[in-house]
């Protein structure tokens, strides 16, 4: 694989100096989980190939799927079927009506609002509030919920109108949407138009220090477009005028993930600069610390596919947690069929009826594990390995066995 490409531009600062250093195939859609009337049909593939921007920083990916095929069509990610992430919401919301000082007359807007999981803390504290996400079914789930959502794409020209119909936004959401956007400084210049003169933005993502250093190949996908770092957002955001001021670190989430507090004012903390700081000395923003991670995730794929046909050698069944948009990049990545892992159970119950993109593992609810008692389930939504684990006590007690997949394949439990 050569590593300089000079033909896509960079998604942040448009630098013509992207520089790849992974390649993980041609691969199906990620969350494209395919209905049973379809299965056996061709799936759409795209190349999955990962680089870094020597001059902003920012790494992405170089295909570009249009974001209705993504978010649109068939889209089957409710974001309240976690607990975790539903109580850290939660927390979220408390921490800002106080410190912020939210009330009746304020508007908290959340982009990719999904259906409604955060912003019912405000509504249920009487704040109003605006979701935007284009997904339809979690928006009209939003809207059914009573919390006021527009189904469209957010952007510039959005902002714009709301800005023009009288609308200022006191606080903007964005979790786990900025990487979702192909057109990442329009949707930044919305976010500023939007916001007003002493607004807060807050945005979370997962930290590309741990996809690298936690080996998180599988959370690279082509809904995912980029990959951040303080440094390429700070950079991103002053293109925009905007300041990244304050930053939080939650270990246990998604992987780890970044909360960076945003706003018109440049009144940066001592944390955020020891954050950028930070990135500049461990070589954060340097290719040479992406450069060996092809073989680091060639390793992890040659080890799990190891263990899983060692204990299938030794007549073990095995099942797999999580029809995960990450599970689907592991699978097929991994090159994980049906020989190997059976089925997969997942308790979003609009996943469950569907099959694994590429690899065509059944999605079964969880109550499978019980009723099947595969010896080993491949723990493909690994990021809620906790809240999982508590929830099958009774397939553990059974004697049943996890296999975390990454930083390195481990068997737990037994
Ligand atoms: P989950 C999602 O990625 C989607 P995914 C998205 N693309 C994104 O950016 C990241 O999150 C951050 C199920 N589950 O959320 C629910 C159980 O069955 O980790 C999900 O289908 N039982 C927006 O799709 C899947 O597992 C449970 O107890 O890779 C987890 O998917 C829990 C907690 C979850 O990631």
């Amino acid at each position: 694989m050569s590593v300089q490409t000079s033909k896509v531009p960079c998604r942040s600062c448009g630098s013509l100096n992207l520089r790849r250093f992974l390649d993980l195939g041609v691969t199906p859609l990620a969350d494209a989980l395919v209905r049973p009337d379809k299965v056996g049909e061709p799936e759409d593939r795209f190349p999955l190939e990962v680089a870094f921007c020597p001059d902003c920083t920012l790494t992405q990916i170089l295909e570009e799927v249009p974001p209705q095929k993504l978010f649109v069509d068939n889209y089957l990610y409710f974001s309240s079927f976690s607990d975790h992430l539903l109580a850290h919401s939660e927390r979220h919301a408390d921490w800002l009506i106080d410190a912020r000082n939210l009330g009746p007359d304020s508007l908290v807007v959340e982009l990719a609002s999904n259906d409604g999981y955060l912003l019912k803390n405000f509504v249920d504290r009487d704040i109003p509030v605006l979701g935007i996400d284009p997904a339809p079914d979690q928006a009209a789930a939003a809207n059914a919920a009573g919390i006021r959502t527009l189904e469209r794409f957010f952007g510039d020209e959005m902002a714009r109108e709301l800005r023009d119909a009288g609308h200022t936004a006191d606080v903007i959401i964005a979790n786990n949407v900025l990487a979702h956007v192909p057109d990442i400084n329009g949707f930044v210049a919305g976010m500023a138009t939007l916001l007003a003169d002493d607004g807060l933005i807050t945005v979370e993502n997962p930290y590309v220090r741990e996809l690298v250093d936690r080996r998180e190949f599988d959370t690279i996908y082509h809904e995912h477009y980029c990959y951040y770092s303080c440094t390429s957002i700070d950079r991103l955001m002053q293109r925009h005028g905007l300041f990244l001021n304050d930053v939080e670190f939650f270990h246990n989430l998604h992987g780890g993930t970044l909360r960076w507090h945003i706003g018109h004012q440049n009144v940066r903390t001592e944390r955020a600069l020891e954050y950028l700081a930070a990135e500049e000395e461990s070589g954060l923003n340097h290719f040479d610390y992406y450069s060996a991670f092809a073989d680091t995730v060639e390793g992890v794929r040659k080890q799990l596919l190891g263990l899983l046909q060692d204990l299938k050698s030794q007549g073990a069944s095995i099942a797999a947690y999580g029809a995960a948009a990450k599970g689907s990049t592991l699978l097929n990545y991994v090159g994980i069929e049906t020989d190997l892992v059976d089925f997969v159970v997942d308790r979003n119950t609009h996943k469950q009826g569907t099959f694994m993109p590429g690899t065509n593992q059944p999605v079964l609810a969880p109550r499978a594990l019980i009723e099947r008692r595969p010896d080993y389930v491949l723990l493909l939504a690994w990021n809620f390995a906790e809240e999982i684990m508590a929830q099958q006590r009774e397939y553990l007690e059974g004697g049943g066995k996890f296999i975390v997949p990454v930083p390195a394949p481990e068997i737990v439990g037994g």
